[in-house]
């Protein structure tokens, strides 16, 4: 293995305790692998070369632990971090495993159910504050239906907002320095789940009383599953400082969630979302939410992990190959091109400018037979990717 392509902390590389320490469990077979502890966990990412471990609250603490069981977890699970340097960035709510959630958790139709949500809620944010988190995640995959017989979408709507407004304030009175980042699936395990891409996630915070602390965590196979571009979605969190945190992983488009290792299916979407967030500048968690195949025992789910790393890493050497591939870039310049003949209309809008362009003529015709050499880009991309231009 390459050293060049070893993680390093500042490429802030994180994993959730369930994403290595996934037991191959599925709807149709048990578990394949032996559970870790989250301490075990801790150190196997250590090893891998991670930067950082998140959790929701029962990865760590089971929701029947006692407090004495849970005082001793919590202990390991510190001395591993200091052991080996791990740091924990994120931390969320499992509001979806146990049948209590069955309806959902915030949008539930019963109070008291919706009330024990934001119970956990509160206590999983302690939990994650005294681990040093600083995003909180909200992924609400059983706030859905099976059938709008059950639930009116308004209602949800509404109660998702009451109990997002009462985590904010619960967050600012406590004096936490935490902020929110909702997640979108369109479905699994509800048949729908409500808010379904991170759009109407974005739109959806408008709606709160404390905007500002509550962004994203777009997840790729979440939005691939939806058959969107998802580099396109976490661009638009780009542009309204929205993109707090990101789940990578990838995904055939119109499967179930797959989860799989970053890069794994769609390369030229990976790579173009690595360009994209390195290019930026995004400084957040580069967080993989996946799993190794079902077929693999820890040596290969070290593999995936490792893998995970060293996709992100290559494809962010060769995004900077592409930035300065000349031919690249000359075709960048010709399809941008401008001869300054529009400035007079450009910018703000006035009057005059309005004026001047309303009496402009076009040449529409030879506009239109203008041949843009976006085929030739696209291949000299594959090319990049495919390692043929030096
Ligand atoms: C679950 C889900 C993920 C979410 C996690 C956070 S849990 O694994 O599939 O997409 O990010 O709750
Ligand atoms: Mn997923
Ligand atoms: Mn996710």
């Amino acid at each position: 293995m390459s050293d060049r392509f070893l993680p390093k902390a500042e490429d802030r590389f994180t994993f959730g305790l369930w994403t290595v320490g996934n037991v191959g469990r599925d709807p149709f077979g048990a578990a394949v692998r032996p559970l870790m502890t989250p301490s075990e966990i801790v150190y196997f990412l250590g090893e891998v070369g991670a930067y950082g471990v998140n959790f929701h609250d029962n990865d760590l603490i089971p929701i029947d632990a006692t407090p004495a069981e849970k005082a001793q977890i919590l202990k390991d699970f510190k001395k591993a971090l200091a052991d080996t340097g791990l740091v924990v960035p994120m931390a969320t709510t499992n509001l979806f495993y146990d049948p209590v959630f069955k309806d959902g958790a915030f949008t539930a139709n019963d109070p008291q159910v919706r009330a024990y949500a934001l119970h956990k809620t509160m206590h999983a944010m302690d939990l994650g504050v005294e681990l040093g988190a600083s995003v909180y995640v909200f992924w609400g995959g059983r706030e859905g239906v099976e059938t709008d017989a059950s639930k009116n979408p308004l209602d949800a709507g509404k109660r998702l907002r009451e109990a997002l407004n009462f985590l904010c304030d619960y967050a600012i009175d406590q004096g936490y320095k935490l902020k929110f980042a909702l997640e979108a699936k369109p479905n699994e395990p509800r048949g729908d789940i409500y808010l379904a891409t991170t759009g109407a996630m974005l739109a959806f915070i408008e709606t709160l009383e404390h905007p500002e602390m509550v962004g994203v965590n777009p997840e790729v196979a979440h939005e691939q599953m939806a058959g969107l571009n998802f580099l396109h979605h976490v661009a638009q969190a780009w542009d309204m400082d929205k993109l707090f945190h990101i789940d990578l992983n990838d995904q055939a488009f119109g499967r179930y969630d797959q989860d799989y290792r970053f890069g794994a299916t769609n390369l030229k979407s990976a790579f173009f979302l690595v360009k994209f967030l390195e290019d930026v500048g995004y400084g957040g968690s580069r967080h993989f939410d996946a799993h190794a195949y079902r077929t693999e025992d820890y040596e290969g789910v070290k593999n995936f992990a490792r893998g995970c790393m060293r996709t992100y890493l290559i494809l962010k050497e060769k995004a900077a190959q592409w930035n300065q591939d000349e031919e690249i870039q000359a075709l960048l310049q010709e399809v941008l091109a401008d001869d300054g003949s529009t400035d007079a209309f450009k910018g703000v809008y006035t009057p005059q400018k309005a004026l001047a362009l309303k009496s402009a003529s076009f040449d529409r015709a030879a506009l239109g037979s203008r041949g843009l050499p976006y085929e030739r880009l696209d291949q000299l991309t594959l090319e990049v990717l495919l390692g043929v231009r030096c």
